[in-house]
């Protein structure tokens, strides 16, 4: 094990590296190359029908017997039955966003599965530590998708004080520097999930990857606020439109309407207009398509991390 007093002990991976569970954009393609390269590929369910859930997983398992995880989306339609597949797959890791896990966790950690639940706040990392999860993702507001308040410089610290299982930190992190903030602020691992849009295995449409290649940092806006589940996208025509429409007379019903498909519309067809385009903030500094392979050695760059570092212990040698 190359990587001691990380969750490389209980994930079985070479790197202490989770690929985001990014929906549409998280298949066997990408899921499979990333497992391959060292890190924990995963599946994303998203808002998927467990048919195509499970076709992924079979997909996957045909390409590498590495271990991967699979991400369940709980504000999914087909929850309870992705749930169950997952158990009866026995997927080596189970990820949960968007909510609380509590009703599967059981059956999941029966089926010997590891259960590690993403969380935005110290309340859900402590009920998920009780519950019994053998990790947590602590994702800070920077990251893509549905997002908490918490920014990830206060969530990962938060909780790494206040839960006894090992943290993995979310939210921001796309480079060496980044892996090496997260093992400072108590983090035992990472998830990095806009980063792997621009690997060469990932299949989502070259407009998605345009759009994330030549995004600045003031595209990263979060919509959907008043409905209760902001969503962090880049700027585009329906971002716009939704953000007028959200705080119009019904607010909620048209942000539902507006939203409804325009993830698959923007990953699969690359539709510029009624497209939801999800990235996290870092998403202004990436620069070029990679094979997954190469985005894992740049993550876990020794030298680079250690280059991080110094930054730190230069200014204390200046202070002797
Ligand atoms: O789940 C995500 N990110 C996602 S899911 C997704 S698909 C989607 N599409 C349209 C609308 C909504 C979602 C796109 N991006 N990240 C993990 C995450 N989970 N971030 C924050 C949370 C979270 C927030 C509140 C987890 C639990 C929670 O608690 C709620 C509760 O019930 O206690």
């Amino acid at each position: 094990m190359r990587y001691p007093g990380t969750i490389c002990a209980l994930t079985g991976t070479q790197y202490p590296l989770i690929q985001g569970g990014m929906a549409w954009v998280s298949d066997a393609s990408l899921a499979a190359a990333v497992s391959m390269a060292g890190g924990l590929g995963v599946i994303a369910a998203g808002n998927a029908p467990p048919d195509w859930v499970e076709r992924q997983v079979t997909e996957l398992r045909a390409k590498t017997d590495k271990p991967f995880g699979l991400n369940v989306m709980l504000l999914s339609p087909y929850v309870a039955q992705v749930a169950e597949l997952a158990a009866d797959l026995h997927v080596p890791v189970v990820i949960t966003g968007a909510g609380n896990p509590d009703a599967y966790v059981k059956r999941w950690k029966a089926a010997g599965c590891l259960v590690a639940p993403v969380v935005a706040s110290r309340a859900l990392a402590m009920l998920m530590e009780r519950m019994g999860a053998d990790f947590v993702i602590a994702e800070g507001c920077e990251a893509g998708g549905h997002i908490g308040e918490l920014t990830s410089m206060v969530l990962w610290p938060d909780i790494a004080r206040s839960v006894s299982i090992p943290v993995v930190a979310a939210g921001g992190v796309f480079d060496a520097s980044g892996v090496a903030a997260a093992f400072c602020l108590g983090a035992k691992g990472v998830q990095v999930g806009t980063r792997f849009i621009l690997a060469e295995e990932c299949t989502a449409h070259e407009a998605y990857k345009e759009r994330v290649l030549r995004a600045k940092d003031i595209d990263s806006k979060v919509t959907g606020r008043i409905t209760g589940h902001p969503v962090r996208v880049l700027r585009s025509p329906l971002q716009r439109e939704l953000a007028t429409a959200e705080y119009g007379p019904d607010g909620a019903a048209a942000v539902e309407k507006l939203g409804e498909g325009s993830l698959m519309r923007a990953v699969l067809h690359g539709d510029k207009d009624r497209g939801s385009f999800m990235a996290g903030q870092c998403a202004c500094m990436m620069d070029r398509i990679q094979p997954a392979e190469a985005i894992v050695r740049e993550l876990f760059d020794a030298e680079l991390i250690v280059r991080a570092l110094s930054g730190a212990s230069a200014m204390l040698e200046a202070n002797e």
